[in-house]
């Protein structure tokens, strides 16, 4: 019978080290993890070129299921595109935001999630977690018990913090199971994997590859918001790309506090431009979140278009 990676899910095998699952022949009898995660675990690089499942390929598969499934997203990843996604999960599910030991205090957390369900108009349950500081972990699991769920995928984008919560799980409740591999890169998990944990089996799942801003893992920090009053014409520049207001506005950036911003005035040429009413986000997937206060026209320099969407801002309007 084939056996499997348990950190990534690849079926392991000594005939190419180009194809995912490669161990050494010598070492395979023995070898728990393929050689692509022993080397992202201990060197945080990868060797084999990854098999990649397209949005399509899993949602069908766990559209086909009535197991309970849990979205889990980074607070600065959810917008049009990826609530998409999650709308298009079927059957019971919840909507988890992952990481917020990320969040600054000075973010009201569950201010910004009624109106994330009220905007994205999301009857299901939103909760938030950090696996790495075990905030929300157990009481994940209470909530899962409660609820008397069996069978669970655990579905997101990718780098979301999918396996690194099932690990969590396990080393609370179940600490000699092998742990799954994680890592700050793309496409870390390759297949379903099933874990059981108390009474509960739990399936990662390869993340969904959402294209997304490629920010340095050395910028990434603490997410604080900013404010900046900008004058008619001004330019702000966010680490490499700028943006130029038509009016009067002030604006917040919710951005991991290493990147580097500031204020000028700047003859630019600019890729494009978009009309924009008052107190919207402008969310950029995998980067930042601004809420622009007067609307108008926006014009943008240096930024692919795919990567931004507009929404009614989840931090507040005017009017509190
Ligand atoms: N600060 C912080 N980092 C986290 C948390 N959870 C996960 N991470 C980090 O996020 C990165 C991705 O974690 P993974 O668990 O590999 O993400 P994934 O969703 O399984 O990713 P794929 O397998 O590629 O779909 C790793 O660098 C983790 O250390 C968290 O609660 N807080
Ligand atoms: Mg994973």
């Amino acid at each position: 019978m084939n056996r499997v990676c348990f950190g990534c899910g690849s079926i392991l095998q000594s005939d190419s080290e180009m194809i995912t699952g490669y161990v050494p022949k010598e070492k395979i009898d023995n070898a728990n993890y393929c050689k692509r995660c022993f080397r992202l675990t201990h060197y945080g690089d990868k060797t084999s070129n990854d098999f990649e499942k397209s949005t399509k390929t899993i949602l069908d598969k766990v559209n086909f299921s009535n197991n309970y499934k849990i979205f889990i997203i980074d607070f600065i990843n959810i917008n049009n595109n990826t609530m998409n996604i999650f709308k298009s999960i079927k059957g019971n599910k919840l909507l988890l935001i992952s990481k917020i030991d990320l969040i600054d205090k000075s973010i009201n957390i569950n201010n910004v999630v009624k109106r994330i369900k009220e905007i994205y108009r999301i009857s299901s349950d939103i909760r938030y977690i950090s696996s790495v500081k075990d905030y929300g972990v157990n009481s994940l699991l209470k909530y899962l018990e409660i609820k008397n769920i069996k069978k669970c995928y655990i579905l997101g984008p990718t780098n979301s913090g999918k396996s690194t919560l099932i690990n969590k799980l396990m080393e609370l409740y179940n600490p000699k199971l092998n742990k799954l591999t994680i890592s700050n890169k793309r496409n870390t998990t390759l297949e379903f994997i099933k874990i059981k944990i108390k009474d509960i089996t739990f399936i990662d799942s390869p993340g969904f590859l959402i294209n997304d801003y490629n920010l340095d893992n050395k910028y990434k920090s603490i997410i604080k918001p900013i404010t900046f009053n900008m004058k008619e014409n001004e330019v702000i520049k966010i680490n490499d790309f700028y943006i130029k207001f038509s009016n009067n506005t002030s604006i917040t950036i919710y951005l991991f506090d290493k990147l580097e911003m500031g204020k000028y005035y700047k003859e630019l040429e600019f890729n494009y431009d978009m009309e924009i009413d008052d107190n919207i986000d402008l969310c950029i997937n995998g980067f930042g979140i601004i809420n622009i206060k007067h609307g108008g026209n926006i014009r943008i320099n240096n930024l692919d278009k795919d990567l931004i969407s507009i929404r009614r801002s989840v931090f507040g309007g005017y009017d509190e």
